[in-house]
Protein backbone atom coordinates (compact mmCIF):
# COMPACT_ATOMS: atom_id res chain seq x y z
CA UNK A 1 0.00 0.00 0.00
CA UNK A 2 0.80 3.58 -0.87
CA UNK A 3 0.92 4.26 2.79
CA UNK A 4 3.52 2.23 3.19
CA UNK A 5 6.37 3.97 1.77
CA UNK A 6 8.37 6.61 3.04
CA UNK A 7 8.22 10.06 2.01
CA UNK A 8 11.70 11.24 2.30
CA UNK A 9 12.26 14.38 0.63
CA UNK A 10 15.40 16.27 -1.17
CA UNK A 11 16.84 18.76 -0.60
CA UNK A 12 19.18 20.05 -3.58
CA UNK A 13 21.96 22.34 -3.08
CA UNK A 14 23.92 21.62 -6.09
CA UNK A 15 25.34 24.37 -8.13
CA UNK A 16 23.91 26.68 -5.69
CA UNK A 17 26.16 28.90 -4.15
CA UNK A 18 24.42 29.92 -0.83
CA UNK A 19 25.52 32.06 2.39
CA UNK A 20 25.42 31.08 5.85
CA UNK A 21 21.93 32.68 6.36
CA UNK A 22 20.77 30.61 3.05
CA UNK A 23 22.09 27.48 3.92
CA UNK A 24 20.47 27.33 7.60
CA UNK A 25 17.26 28.05 5.83
CA UNK A 26 17.94 25.40 3.12
CA UNK A 27 18.49 22.57 5.49
CA UNK A 28 15.62 20.28 6.68
CA UNK A 29 14.35 21.63 10.08
CA UNK A 30 11.41 21.92 12.22
CA UNK A 31 8.48 24.72 12.14
CA UNK A 32 8.98 26.94 14.94
CA UNK A 33 5.81 27.12 15.29
CA UNK A 34 5.50 24.42 18.15
CA UNK A 35 8.11 25.98 20.11
CA UNK A 36 5.89 29.20 20.68
CA UNK A 37 2.88 26.72 21.54
CA UNK A 38 4.91 24.91 23.89
CA UNK A 39 5.71 28.28 25.53
CA UNK A 40 2.40 29.26 26.76
CA UNK A 41 2.25 25.87 27.77
CA UNK A 42 5.16 24.84 29.93
CA UNK A 43 4.56 28.86 31.03
CA UNK A 44 1.39 27.96 32.81
CA UNK A 45 2.61 24.71 34.63
CA UNK A 46 5.84 26.36 35.74
CA UNK A 47 3.48 28.97 37.68
CA UNK A 48 0.78 26.29 39.00
CA UNK A 49 3.89 24.55 40.37
CA UNK A 50 5.46 27.31 41.63
CA UNK A 51 2.19 28.64 43.21
CA UNK A 52 -0.18 25.66 44.41
CA UNK A 53 3.70 23.05 45.17
CA UNK A 54 2.85 18.98 45.41
CA UNK A 55 -0.50 19.80 44.66
CA UNK A 56 -0.17 20.83 41.25
CA UNK A 57 2.13 17.91 40.31
CA UNK A 58 -0.27 15.47 42.07
CA UNK A 59 -2.91 16.89 39.61
CA UNK A 60 -0.27 16.94 36.51
CA UNK A 61 0.26 13.37 37.21
CA UNK A 62 -3.32 12.93 36.79
CA UNK A 63 -3.89 15.25 34.18
CA UNK A 64 -0.54 14.21 31.75
CA UNK A 65 0.31 10.77 32.91
CA UNK A 66 -2.99 9.30 33.91
CA UNK A 67 -2.06 7.82 37.65
CA UNK A 68 -3.14 8.95 41.09
CA UNK A 69 -0.62 9.84 43.11
CA UNK A 70 -0.45 10.86 46.74
CA UNK A 71 3.40 11.91 47.03
CA UNK A 72 6.06 12.38 43.83
CA UNK A 73 8.87 11.18 45.95
CA UNK A 74 10.02 7.56 45.32
CA UNK A 75 10.37 4.86 48.28
CA UNK A 76 13.39 3.52 48.80
CA UNK A 77 11.77 0.09 48.74
CA UNK A 78 10.41 0.70 45.28
CA UNK A 79 14.70 1.32 44.41
CA UNK A 80 15.72 -1.37 46.31
CA UNK A 81 13.12 -3.86 44.16
CA UNK A 82 13.60 -2.76 40.97
CA UNK A 83 17.12 -3.40 41.35
CA UNK A 84 16.35 -7.34 42.59
CA UNK A 85 13.90 -7.74 39.40
CA UNK A 86 16.57 -6.26 37.40
CA UNK A 87 17.29 -8.93 34.14
CA UNK A 88 20.63 -10.13 34.80
CA UNK A 89 21.41 -8.90 31.01
CA UNK A 90 20.82 -5.49 31.38
CA UNK A 91 22.04 -5.49 34.56
CA UNK A 92 25.67 -6.24 32.67
CA UNK A 93 24.93 -3.63 30.02
CA UNK A 94 23.86 -1.05 32.61
CA UNK A 95 26.62 -2.11 34.41
CA UNK A 96 29.60 -1.62 31.04
CA UNK A 97 27.86 1.35 30.25
CA UNK A 98 28.02 2.95 33.45
CA UNK A 99 32.11 1.81 33.83
CA UNK A 100 32.89 3.31 30.26
CA UNK A 101 31.17 6.39 31.18
CA UNK A 102 32.56 6.98 33.77
CA UNK A 103 36.03 6.02 32.61
CA UNK A 104 35.64 9.23 30.06
CA UNK A 105 33.70 11.31 32.69
CA UNK A 106 36.81 10.68 34.74
CA UNK A 107 39.37 11.97 31.82
CA UNK A 108 37.63 15.20 31.26
CA UNK A 109 37.80 17.14 34.76
CA UNK A 110 40.24 19.87 33.74
CA UNK A 111 43.00 20.59 35.78
CA UNK A 112 42.95 23.67 38.19
CA UNK A 113 45.13 26.17 37.38
CA UNK A 114 48.02 29.00 39.44
CA UNK A 115 49.91 31.48 37.13
CA UNK A 116 52.61 33.82 39.11
CA UNK A 117 51.91 37.10 37.28
CA UNK A 118 54.95 38.96 39.29
CA UNK A 119 56.79 38.13 42.14
CA UNK A 120 54.17 37.77 44.55
CA UNK A 121 50.90 38.25 41.99
CA UNK A 122 49.43 34.83 42.14
CA UNK A 123 46.21 34.24 40.44
CA UNK A 124 44.52 30.89 40.45
CA UNK A 125 41.54 29.19 38.39
CA UNK A 126 39.94 26.00 40.84
CA UNK A 127 36.73 23.62 39.59
CA UNK A 128 34.56 23.40 42.11
CA UNK A 129 30.80 21.50 41.72
CA UNK A 130 27.58 23.37 41.94
CA UNK A 131 26.33 22.15 45.54
CA UNK A 132 23.10 19.85 44.22
CA UNK A 133 21.48 19.23 40.67
CA UNK A 134 17.89 17.87 39.38
CA UNK A 135 18.48 15.41 36.22
CA UNK A 136 15.87 14.72 34.17
CA UNK A 137 15.24 11.37 32.59
CA UNK A 138 12.24 11.17 30.04
CA UNK A 139 9.26 8.73 29.39
CA UNK A 140 7.43 9.14 26.56
CA UNK A 141 7.52 6.43 23.96
CA UNK A 142 10.31 4.94 25.06
CA UNK A 143 11.86 4.61 28.99
CA UNK A 144 15.83 5.49 28.85
CA UNK A 145 17.37 3.82 31.77
CA UNK A 146 20.62 4.76 29.82
CA UNK A 147 20.01 8.56 30.14
CA UNK A 148 19.92 7.42 33.97
CA UNK A 149 23.81 7.29 33.50
CA UNK A 150 24.36 9.95 31.30
CA UNK A 151 22.74 12.73 33.59
CA UNK A 152 24.69 10.65 37.08
CA UNK A 153 27.86 10.03 35.98
CA UNK A 154 29.08 13.19 34.63
CA UNK A 155 27.42 14.74 38.24
CA UNK A 156 29.41 12.07 40.56
CA UNK A 157 32.17 12.80 38.55
CA UNK A 158 32.55 16.23 38.83
CA UNK A 159 31.89 15.98 42.56
CA UNK A 160 28.19 17.18 42.84
CA UNK A 161 27.10 15.91 46.67
CA UNK A 162 23.42 15.82 46.26
CA UNK A 163 21.52 14.23 42.97
CA UNK A 164 17.84 14.18 42.64
CA UNK A 165 16.36 12.44 39.56
CA UNK A 166 12.96 12.85 38.11
CA UNK A 167 11.07 10.87 35.24
CA UNK A 168 7.42 10.68 34.27
CA UNK A 169 5.41 8.38 36.53
CA UNK A 170 3.67 5.82 34.17
CA UNK A 171 0.40 3.91 34.51
CA UNK A 172 1.46 0.57 34.38
CA UNK A 173 4.21 0.58 37.31
CA UNK A 174 1.51 2.12 40.00
CA UNK A 175 2.28 5.84 39.55
CA UNK A 176 6.39 4.99 39.35
CA UNK A 177 8.92 5.84 36.97
CA UNK A 178 9.63 2.54 35.06
CA UNK A 179 11.41 -0.01 36.77
CA UNK A 180 14.35 -0.25 34.87
CA UNK A 181 15.10 3.83 35.22
CA UNK A 182 14.81 2.96 39.38
CA UNK A 183 17.40 -0.13 39.17
CA UNK A 184 19.87 2.30 37.19
CA UNK A 185 19.31 4.74 39.45
CA UNK A 186 19.65 2.51 42.58
CA UNK A 187 22.85 1.00 40.36
CA UNK A 188 24.19 4.57 40.83
CA UNK A 189 23.84 5.17 44.46
CA UNK A 190 21.22 7.72 43.84
CA UNK A 191 18.20 7.39 46.44
CA UNK A 192 16.28 11.03 45.43
CA UNK A 193 13.71 9.69 43.18
CA UNK A 194 10.70 11.22 41.87
CA UNK A 195 8.05 10.71 39.65
CA UNK A 196 7.10 13.63 38.20
CA UNK A 197 7.39 14.49 34.25
CA UNK A 198 7.91 17.23 32.22
CA UNK A 199 7.63 20.54 32.26
CA UNK A 200 6.10 20.37 35.53
CA UNK A 201 9.60 18.51 36.91
CA UNK A 202 11.86 20.89 35.46
CA UNK A 203 9.56 23.70 37.18
CA UNK A 204 10.08 21.63 40.31
CA UNK A 205 13.65 21.60 40.12
CA UNK A 206 14.48 25.42 39.46
CA UNK A 207 11.92 26.38 42.52
CA UNK A 208 11.75 23.73 44.95
CA UNK A 209 8.67 22.64 46.50
CA UNK A 210 7.86 23.28 50.02
CA UNK A 211 6.78 20.58 52.05
CA UNK A 212 3.18 20.70 53.98
CA UNK A 213 2.87 19.57 57.70
CA UNK A 214 4.96 16.30 57.88
CA UNK A 215 6.09 16.54 54.10
CA UNK A 216 9.61 16.72 53.06
CA UNK A 217 10.26 19.68 50.69
CA UNK A 218 12.04 18.92 47.27
CA UNK A 219 14.98 21.63 47.78
CA UNK A 220 16.15 23.73 44.81
CA UNK A 221 18.63 22.54 42.90
CA UNK A 222 21.81 24.49 41.26
CA UNK A 223 21.51 23.24 37.97
CA UNK A 224 18.96 21.26 35.75
CA UNK A 225 20.07 18.77 33.19
CA UNK A 226 18.35 15.82 30.89
CA UNK A 227 16.89 15.37 27.71
CA UNK A 228 13.49 15.73 26.97
CA UNK A 229 10.63 16.64 24.34
CA UNK A 230 9.93 20.07 23.31
CA UNK A 231 8.16 20.65 26.42
CA UNK A 232 11.24 19.87 28.64
CA UNK A 233 13.52 21.70 26.25
CA UNK A 234 11.17 24.85 26.52
CA UNK A 235 10.89 24.41 30.37
CA UNK A 236 14.78 24.53 30.32
CA UNK A 237 15.41 27.66 28.66
CA UNK A 238 12.30 29.10 30.81
CA UNK A 239 14.20 28.20 34.10
CA UNK A 240 17.51 29.22 32.72
CA UNK A 241 19.08 32.45 34.43
CA UNK A 242 17.23 30.98 37.78
CA UNK A 243 19.30 27.60 37.62
CA UNK A 244 21.96 26.40 35.26
CA UNK A 245 20.90 24.47 33.37
CA UNK A 246 22.74 21.87 30.12
CA UNK A 247 22.30 22.41 26.69
CA UNK A 248 18.73 22.61 24.71
CA UNK A 249 18.49 18.31 24.13
CA UNK A 250 15.12 18.52 22.46
CA UNK A 251 13.75 16.30 19.91
CA UNK A 252 16.48 13.75 18.64
CA UNK A 253 18.33 14.42 15.28
CA UNK A 254 20.66 12.51 13.39
CA UNK A 255 22.58 14.10 10.33
CA UNK A 256 24.90 11.60 8.10
CA UNK A 257 27.41 12.94 5.36
CA UNK A 258 28.28 10.43 3.32
CA UNK A 259 29.81 10.12 0.03
CA UNK A 260 29.54 7.30 -2.91
CA UNK A 261 31.80 4.60 -0.27
CA UNK A 262 29.05 4.29 1.93
CA UNK A 263 26.99 1.36 2.82
CA UNK A 264 23.58 2.09 1.82
CA UNK A 265 22.01 -0.64 4.74
CA UNK A 266 24.37 1.18 7.37
CA UNK A 267 23.15 4.36 6.53
CA UNK A 268 19.44 3.62 6.35
CA UNK A 269 19.71 1.46 9.94
CA UNK A 270 20.87 4.57 11.46
CA UNK A 271 18.77 7.11 10.11
CA UNK A 272 15.73 4.68 11.32
CA UNK A 273 17.18 4.12 14.71
CA UNK A 274 17.03 7.89 15.41
CA UNK A 275 13.56 7.98 13.76
CA UNK A 276 12.34 5.64 16.71
CA UNK A 277 12.14 8.19 19.07
CA UNK A 278 9.69 10.24 17.91
CA UNK A 279 7.29 11.35 14.82
CA UNK A 280 9.22 14.08 14.97
CA UNK A 281 12.75 13.10 15.06
CA UNK A 282 14.54 14.47 12.34
CA UNK A 283 17.00 12.03 10.15
CA UNK A 284 18.90 13.82 7.69
CA UNK A 285 21.50 13.04 4.89
CA UNK A 286 23.17 15.44 2.91
CA UNK A 287 25.30 13.82 0.14
CA UNK A 288 27.25 14.14 -3.01
CA UNK A 289 26.43 10.47 -4.36
CA UNK A 290 22.74 10.59 -6.33
CA UNK A 291 23.45 6.80 -6.56
CA UNK A 292 23.61 6.66 -2.57
CA UNK A 293 20.72 8.57 -2.02
CA UNK A 294 18.72 6.62 -4.43
CA UNK A 295 20.11 3.39 -2.83
CA UNK A 296 19.54 4.49 0.96
CA UNK A 297 15.80 5.47 -0.31
CA UNK A 298 15.34 1.97 -1.45
CA UNK A 299 16.74 0.83 2.00
CA UNK A 300 14.43 3.05 3.75
CA UNK A 301 11.51 1.60 2.24
CA UNK A 302 12.68 -2.11 3.24
CA UNK A 303 13.61 -0.99 6.75
CA UNK A 304 11.15 0.50 8.06
CA UNK A 305 8.70 -1.60 6.62
CA UNK A 306 10.40 -4.12 8.77
CA UNK A 307 10.87 -2.70 11.89
CA UNK A 308 8.95 -2.71 14.94
CA UNK A 309 8.26 1.13 15.41
CA UNK A 310 7.46 1.86 11.83
CA UNK A 311 4.28 3.79 12.12
CA UNK A 312 6.66 6.97 14.35
CA UNK A 313 9.92 5.74 11.83
CA UNK A 314 7.95 6.35 8.30
CA UNK A 315 5.93 9.56 10.15
CA UNK A 316 9.58 10.87 10.94
CA UNK A 317 11.51 10.05 7.92
CA UNK A 318 8.74 11.42 5.88
CA UNK A 319 8.48 14.98 8.00
CA UNK A 320 9.77 18.13 7.21
CA UNK A 321 12.66 17.73 9.61
CA UNK A 322 14.12 15.03 7.36
CA UNK A 323 15.21 13.83 3.68
CA UNK A 324 18.16 14.05 1.84
CA UNK A 325 20.43 17.18 0.98
CA UNK A 326 22.35 16.99 -2.41
CA UNK A 327 25.53 18.67 -2.48
CA UNK A 328 27.92 19.39 -5.40
CA UNK A 329 30.93 17.65 -3.10
CA UNK A 330 32.54 17.41 0.38
CA UNK A 331 33.58 20.96 1.11
CA UNK A 332 29.59 21.99 0.19
CA UNK A 333 28.43 18.56 2.45
CA UNK A 334 30.69 20.18 5.56
CA UNK A 335 29.68 23.59 4.98
CA UNK A 336 25.56 21.87 4.96
CA UNK A 337 26.65 20.07 8.17
CA UNK A 338 28.18 23.03 10.16
CA UNK A 339 25.10 24.80 9.13
CA UNK A 340 22.74 21.85 10.07
CA UNK A 341 24.45 21.75 13.83
CA UNK A 342 23.05 18.36 14.16
CA UNK A 343 22.61 16.86 17.27
CA UNK A 344 24.71 13.62 16.06
CA UNK A 345 26.54 13.71 12.79
CA UNK A 346 28.14 10.78 11.75
CA UNK A 347 30.69 10.63 8.62
CA UNK A 348 30.75 7.77 6.34
CA UNK A 349 32.79 8.81 3.85
CA UNK A 350 36.43 8.14 2.14
CA UNK A 351 39.07 9.12 5.10
CA UNK A 352 36.42 9.45 7.57
CA UNK A 353 38.78 10.72 10.62
CA UNK A 354 40.03 13.38 8.30
CA UNK A 355 36.30 14.24 7.27
CA UNK A 356 35.30 14.31 10.90
CA UNK A 357 38.29 16.65 12.04
CA UNK A 358 36.82 19.39 9.69
CA UNK A 359 33.23 19.48 11.26
CA UNK A 360 33.08 22.83 13.52
CA UNK A 361 28.98 22.43 14.62
CA UNK A 362 27.70 19.31 16.44
CA UNK A 363 26.65 17.86 19.27
CA UNK A 364 28.66 14.73 18.77
CA UNK A 365 30.55 13.31 16.07
CA UNK A 366 30.63 9.79 15.41
CA UNK A 367 33.17 8.63 12.60
CA UNK A 368 33.45 5.45 10.03
CA UNK A 369 31.15 2.70 9.34
CA UNK A 370 31.50 1.19 12.99
CA UNK A 371 30.70 3.98 15.69
CA UNK A 372 27.10 4.37 14.82
CA UNK A 373 24.59 6.60 16.88
CA UNK A 374 23.46 3.91 18.49
CA UNK A 375 26.85 2.99 20.20
CA UNK A 376 27.22 6.46 21.60
CA UNK A 377 23.41 6.00 22.92
CA UNK A 378 24.56 3.27 25.03
CA UNK A 379 28.15 2.71 25.24
CA UNK A 380 30.58 4.22 23.98
CA UNK A 381 31.30 6.37 26.93
CA UNK A 382 30.36 9.93 25.08
CA UNK A 383 27.54 11.19 26.13
CA UNK A 384 24.22 10.99 24.32
CA UNK A 385 22.47 14.20 26.26
CA UNK A 386 23.29 16.22 23.46
CA UNK A 387 22.41 19.98 22.17
CA UNK A 388 19.66 19.55 19.66
CA UNK A 389 17.85 21.98 17.04
CA UNK A 390 21.26 23.83 15.68
CA UNK A 391 22.24 24.79 19.10
CA UNK A 392 25.56 23.07 18.94
CA UNK A 393 26.33 26.10 17.16
CA UNK A 394 27.27 27.40 20.50
CA UNK A 395 26.43 25.20 22.89
CA UNK A 396 27.98 21.50 23.99
CA UNK A 397 26.94 17.85 25.01
CA UNK A 398 26.70 17.23 29.27
CA UNK A 399 29.93 16.65 30.22
CA UNK A 400 31.88 16.93 33.29
CA UNK A 401 32.10 20.69 33.26
CA UNK A 402 28.35 21.04 32.95
CA UNK A 403 28.02 20.36 36.66
CA UNK A 404 31.30 22.95 37.44
CA UNK A 405 32.32 26.09 37.79
CA UNK A 406 35.63 28.19 37.58
CA UNK A 407 36.27 30.23 40.07
CA UNK A 408 39.70 32.62 39.77
CA UNK A 409 41.22 33.54 42.93
CA UNK A 410 43.21 36.50 43.28
CA UNK A 411 46.26 36.35 46.17
CA UNK A 412 48.85 39.35 45.50
CA UNK A 413 51.24 40.63 48.05
CA UNK A 414 51.72 44.38 49.28
CA UNK A 415 54.45 44.81 47.03
CA UNK A 416 53.14 42.94 44.39
CA UNK A 417 49.61 45.71 44.44
CA UNK A 418 51.88 48.32 45.27
CA UNK A 419 53.71 47.73 41.87
CA UNK A 420 50.76 47.80 39.84
CA UNK A 421 48.79 50.46 41.95
CA UNK A 422 50.13 53.25 39.52
CA UNK A 423 47.88 51.53 36.42
CA UNK A 424 44.59 50.97 38.67
CA UNK A 425 44.47 54.92 39.74
CA UNK A 426 45.15 55.75 36.24
CA UNK A 427 42.27 53.18 34.78
CA UNK A 428 39.93 54.12 37.69
CA UNK A 429 40.39 57.98 36.96
CA UNK A 430 39.88 56.97 32.82
CA UNK A 431 36.54 55.30 33.84
CA UNK A 432 35.82 58.19 36.71
CA UNK A 433 35.82 56.01 39.52
CA UNK A 434 38.09 57.57 41.61
CA UNK A 435 36.97 55.63 44.73
CA UNK A 436 38.49 52.73 42.87
CA UNK A 437 42.19 53.89 42.65
CA UNK A 438 41.87 55.32 46.69
CA UNK A 439 41.10 51.58 47.74
CA UNK A 440 44.58 51.01 46.21
CA UNK A 441 46.70 54.34 47.80
CA UNK A 442 45.12 53.94 50.72
CA UNK A 443 47.28 50.58 51.70
CA UNK A 444 50.39 52.64 50.57
CA UNK A 445 49.98 56.04 52.66
CA UNK A 446 51.88 56.70 55.21
CA UNK A 447 50.48 56.06 58.77
CA UNK A 448 48.05 53.92 57.46
N1 LIG B 1 19.47 9.13 20.90
C1 LIG B 1 18.91 9.71 22.11
C2 LIG B 1 19.37 9.01 23.35
C3 LIG B 1 18.88 7.61 23.53
N2 LIG B 1 18.77 6.68 22.58
C4 LIG B 1 18.49 6.99 24.67
C5 LIG B 1 18.33 5.55 23.10
N3 LIG B 1 18.17 5.73 24.38
C6 LIG B 1 19.31 11.18 22.16
O1 LIG B 1 20.65 11.37 21.99
ZN1 LIG C 1 18.76 7.09 20.44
Amino acid sequence: PNSAAVDFRTVDLRGRRLSLAELRGAVPRARHETVADAEQKVTDIISAVRQRGFAALTEFARRFDGVEQAHPRVPAEALLSALDGLDPAVRSALEESISRARRFADGQRPGDVDVALGDGAVVSQKWVPVARVGLYVPGGLAVYPSSVIMNVVPALAAGVQSIALASPPQKDFSGLPHPTILAAAALLGIDEVYAIGGAQAIAAFAYGVPGAEGETALEPVDVVTGPGNIFVATAKRLVKGVVGIDSEAGTTEIAILADATARPAFVAADLISQAEHDPKAASVLITDSEQLAADVREELDVQAAATKHSGRVREALSGPQSGVVLVDDLEQGIAACDAYAAEHLEIMTADAAAVAARIRNAGAIFVGDYSPVSLGDYCAGSNHVLPTSGTAAFSSGLNVTTFLRAIQVINYTESALEQVSGHIVSLAGAEDLPAHGDAVTARFRAGR
